[in-house]
């Protein structure tokens, strides 16, 4: 319920604004985009530009994909908000955007832990923002000011309702995989996901032997590995699923999905 309350204040701000920024994820652009927002925005005639952050997860061909695809419909550039990249580009788009208006307002939207926050550091050049790996780290919106005449706001991530599943919300990273009700039902969601668009990513994070093997097998190999075994050296698998899926919460297992 204070999740629904959020999403109406993030909504309140978007219509007092001047410009959106959407930030989604490289890795599954297709999946952090919020239709709603998009949707809300253009009724409102409001520029909308999407920021395609942690491009340093993704080769460099990847995001050229996106991009040219995402341009289409609105404004796009990608962005590192870790390693500092391309927000150059970014704010030049924005203060075309601001034209000569007194005060620009610039609310920052998104889903959870896509690096509204971190984005917003850049952007102003200082540690201004609390972030986290974890999701649902920023609560309340926050305004910082970015230049004289443009002022952002931070804003609380958006549950993608559009997305209702729950194993889904957790391979976005908008779930934490220490709350959910079956770490191992999202494990097996995630595998499923990279055996379909990049096998060799678990593969080479893990040291996996081959790339035919089956979630259990995988779990288990992990297990083995890390030494996440139990009582007679069976295999922990619910603590290995929760590790598994930080580390790719976290950025640390090579993935991306082509659009
Ligand atoms: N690799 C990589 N990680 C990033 C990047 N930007 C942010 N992160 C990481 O992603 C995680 C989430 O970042 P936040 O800035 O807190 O994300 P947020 O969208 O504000 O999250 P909420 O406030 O929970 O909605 C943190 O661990 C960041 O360090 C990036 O460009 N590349
Ligand atoms: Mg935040």
């Amino acid at each position: 319920m204070q999740r629904k309350k959020e999403h109406r204040q993030v909504f309140q701000l978007i219509k007092s604004s001047h410009i959106v920024l959407e930030v989604i994820d490289s890795r599954f652009p297709l999946l952090s985009r919020v239709s709603t927002v998009e949707n809300f925005t253009k009724e409102l005639s409001i520029p909308l530009i999407i920021v395609i952050n942690k491009c340093d997860l993704v080769p460099r061909e990847v995001c050229d994909v996106i991009i040219s695809s995402f341009n289409k419909e609105f404004p796009s550039v990608y962005v590192s908000s870790q390693k500092r990249l391309g927000t150059k580009k970014l704010r030049e788009k924005i203060h075309r955007y601001a034209r000569k208006r007194e005060e620009t307002l610039v609310s920052i939207v998104g889903i959870p832990n896509t690096g509204k926050s971190s984005l917003i550091n850049v952007l102003r050049g200082k540690h201004v923002a609390r972030t986290g790996q974890k999701p649902g780290v920023t609560r309340h919106t926050q305004a910082i000011r970015m230049s004289r005449k443009i002022l952002m706001y931070d804003t609380p991530g958006i549950i993608p309702f559009d997305h209702p599943d729950k194993d889904l919300h957790t391979f976005m990273g908008a779930s934490s995989i220490d709350i959910v009700e079956d770490p191992v039902a999202s494990v097996h969601y995630f595998l499923n996901r990279i055996k379909s668009h990049h096998p060799e990513g678990i593969a080479e994070r893990y040291g996996l032997p081959k790339l035919d093997m089956t979630n259990d097998e995988i779990l288990s190999y992990i297990a083995q590995n890390r030494g996440f075994l139990g009582k007679g050296g069976v295999p922990n698998i619910i603590e290995v699923s929760k590790m598994v899926m930080r580390e790719f919460t976290a950025g640390d297992i090579p993935y991306w999905e082509k659009i």
